[in-house]
Order: structure tokens, then C-alpha cells, then sequence
């Protein structure tokens, strides 16, 4: 992955040299260079701020350095890598993140999305901002997509300690950055609820035991243990990260009727507007079906619906074919994702399973990396046999007899 940064203190981003990131520098798996603003201005005191139009406190930051600093940026990566190579991989423009906290949340999942990127280039504003013509010169003269992000609801003096904070949050995802890749899986923030406590050697230290059953050697109750701890963490300390409760009588899990199907028909839409997004690709059956196939399956498929409070919030549905369980149309309305809900319908219709199925199987887009992640971390693995849809990965579980 290749990442430029621009900033008017090159120096606040030595940190990158150090640890895992500097490591995964010299491997080579990430090619980092932090470019100067001020080596991009022409007057005798480098001036990057001017008074702002309107009148109101403080500076702003001027078109000129930034507009010359990202074209120097798309300039030395096409005389780096040659225009050529750089149009045969695709990779001709960097997707351009200005940290500021008027932006859109930074989040682990877009961590993951940036992660994806072979090519991210951060512009780090000081003072009040910078002039609105540089964001319109880049998306319109350089054709980048640029990103706004911020890291919370608070103001830092200015982007390169949020630039610090995502560059490690994105790169430490590159494959081969972190060694062991397993302790990706199991953190906070990857499946929706706070990490357990942890305890290493030793056993007794000033008075205080590990809790026994850590040293029980019973994995399961281990796991049980791990995961209460996380929802009274989770409770404790970000209680708007709880899973939607299933089972209190809060969410209502049934099967889909003749009187669901319009709703449900607009909960696909909007769902699978998402998988078209990330799979470049509208032709996705989910998404051009018509509301007369949508009713049709009911008769051919096992389809549930989940409602909280009246309201459609997901759905799943199953169709058996001989020893396997085809599980398929999992959806959880696009604001109540990564609570939890998708789980519960997964975990749902896998229990609908009768004992002669020997194979659960599914399949999701090939580009659609939260779902494969999710289905990844629900024991799915991908078929030795695909379907062979192109676009398409098959995933499946084996049960045990
Ligand atoms: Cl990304 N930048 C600045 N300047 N302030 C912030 C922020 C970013 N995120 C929260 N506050």
C-alpha cells in the first residue's frame, strides 16, 4: 500500500518510522512519504494561511500550496512507478482523506475499507480549515475521491495526530503487517462488542488471582466466560454498542407472510444497495428481482422476518436441498448493522437445521469484506466445489453429525 501525507510539520509524523508501521516500511508492505506543504509555496516566509472571506476568528489555509502539493503527490507516484504500470494495476489515483472533525466517523470498518486501498494520500488541515476550491480542484481537476474523517467530537489543533491514529489503524489490517493475523479476529470493535479482560503470568501477583476458570482448562467455559465479560463491558462502558436483545420479547422472529412481503421487498432494496456498492455490480438478483418473485419464494423458501417494535429490521431465509441447508437473503436494516442482529438471524437459521443436513451453505459477493469477514468469524469457509457465478464467493460449514 502506498500513503502520502502533506503537513505543515513533517516532523509530527517521525512516529511512522517506529514499531510495526516502520517495520512494515522496511518490508516493504507499505511505501510511506510525508511531503512538506511549505516546499510548495513561492514567497520569501513560506505562508500556507490567509485571513478568511466573510470575516470571522482566525486563519485559513490557502488554495495554492495544496493544489501544487497534490498535484506533486500524483505527479512523483506516476514518475515512481511509471504511468504505465500504475494504469495496468489500476491504481492511478490515491483516495484523498483529510482528517477534520466536521468529517464522517473514522470506525474500524472503515479502517477495513481503507485497508482495501492500494492507494490513500492524507492532507492535513491546521487552523481553521482549508479553502474549499482545493477539496474541488482534487475531486474535479485530479478525479480523487476525497473523504472527510474524523476521529471523535473533539477538536485537536490540527490532522496529524488523527493522521497517526488511522495510518495505524489501516495499515496494522495490510496483510502481512500484523505477524499473527488471529490476533486481528479478537478485539474490540471487530465483531461489534468491547474485548474481555485479560491476564498473563503470574498466577498471584500482590494478593490478586486470575479468575479460576481461566485456569481451568475447559475451553468452553473459557469462551462463555470471555463473552459475558464482553457484554458487561460493553453495557458498562458503550452501552449504544449492545446487541439488539433477542429472546426478552423485544425482537419478534417469524416467518414471513403474503402481508411482509412489501416491506421486505424495500428491505432487500435498501440492503443490497450496499453489496452493489461494494461489488461494483448492479446485476445482483437480490436487488433487480421484482416484488412478484419476492412473494413467489416464500412458497419455495423458509423466510424469516425479524420486527422490533412493528417495525421489518431483518431477515433471512433457508431452503434445503438434500444433505445441505442453503442459507440465503441475510439482512439487518442498513442503521442497525454491527449489533449483533445478523448474527442472531445466522444462528437462527443454522438451528433450523434437521438432523439429516450435513452442510450449511451461503454465498456473498466477492468484494463484500464485511460480510466475508462476519461469515468467516461464523465458521464458514469457502466451498471446494464452487458454483462458479461469477463475482460470487461460496462459503460453507460442515455440522457434526
Ligand atoms: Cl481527524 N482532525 C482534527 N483537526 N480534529 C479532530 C479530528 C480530526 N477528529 C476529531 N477532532
Amino acid at each position: 500500500m502506498r500513503i502520502d501525507v502533506v503537513s505543515i510539520f513533517p516532523d509530527y509524523l517521525a512516529p511512522l518510522d517506529l514499531s510495526l508501521i516502520g517495520k512494515a516500511r522496511e518490508d516493504g508492505l507499505l511505501d510511506l512519504a510525508v511531503h512538506d506543504l511549505r516546499d510548495f509555496t513561492h514567497d520569501r516566509h513560506r505562508t500556507v494561511d490567509d485571513t478568511p472571506y466573510g470575516g470571522g476568528a482566525g486563519m485559513e489555509m490557502k488554495a495554492q500550496p495544496w493544489t501544487e502539493a497534490l498535484d506533486h503527490v500524483l505527479a512523483t507516484r506516476r514518475a515512481a512507478a511509471g504511468a504505465a504500470a500504475d494504469e495496468a494495476s489500476g491504481v492511478e489515483r490515491p483516495h484523498l482523506i483529510v482528517p477534520g472533525p466536521g468529517g464522517v466517523p473514522f470506525s474500524q470498518s472503515l479502517a477495513h475499507d481503507l485497508a482495501a486501498e492500494p492507494w490513500l494520500a492524507f492532507a492535513c488541515g491546521r487552523y481553521e480549515g482549508i479553502d474549499e476550491r482545493v477539496y474541488e480542484h482534487a475531486l474535479d481537476d485530479l478525479g480523487l475521491r476525497v473523504s472527510v474523517v474524523s476521529l471523535g467530537d473533539y477538536v485537536l489543533n490540527g490532522g496529524e495526530v488523527a493522521v497517526l491514529a488511522m495510518v495505524e489503524a489501516v495499515a496494522r489490517l495490510v496483510p502481512g503487517v500484523v505477524g499473527n493475523a488471529e490476533s486481528l479476529v479478537e478485539e474490540s470493535h471487530e465483531d461489534g462488542l468491547l474485548e474481555y479482560p485479560i491476564y498473563t503470568k503470574p498466577r498471584e501477583w500482590e494478593g490478586r488471582e486470575v479468575p479460576p476458570v481461566l485456569l481451568s482448562g475447559n475451553h468452553a467455559a473459557i469462551a462463555r466466560w470471555r463473552h459475558e465479560q464482553r457484554l458487561a463491558r460493553t453495557a458498562a462502558r458503550r452501552p449504544d454498542l449492545l446487541p439488539v436483545s433477542h429472546g426478552d420479547g423485544e425482537i419478534e422472529l417469524r416467518l414471513a407472510t403474503a402481508g411482509d412481503v412489501p416491506e421486505l421487498f424495500t428491505l432487500v432494496r435498501a440492503c443490497w444497495v450496499q453489496e452493489a456498492v461494494a461489488n461494483r455490480t448492479l446485476a445482483i438478483p437480490a436487488l433487480t428481482e421484482g416484488i412478484d418473485t419476492l412473494r413467489a419464494s416464500l412458497d419455495t423458501t423458509r423466510t424469516w422476518v425479524a420486527r422490533r417494535g412493528g417495525r421489518l429490521i431483518g431477515s433471512v431465509r433457508t431452503e434445503e436441498r438434500g444433505s445441505e441447508l442453503f442459507i440465503g437473503r441475510l439482512c439487518v436494516a442498513p442503521d442497525l448493522q454491527g449489533r449483533g442482529l445478523g448474527r442472531m438471524l445466522l444462528e437462527h437459521a443454522e438451528g433450523t437445521a434437521v438432523s439429516g443436513i450435513r452442510t450449511l451453505s451461503l454465498m456473498t459477493g466477492a468484494g463484500s469484506a464485511d460480510n466475508l469477514r462476519f461469515y468467516k468469524k461464523a465458521g464458514y469457509r469457502p466451498a471446494r466445489v464452487p458454483s462458479g457465478v461469477p463475482g460470487v464467493v461460496d462459503l460453507v460449514k460442515r455440522r457434526r453429525a
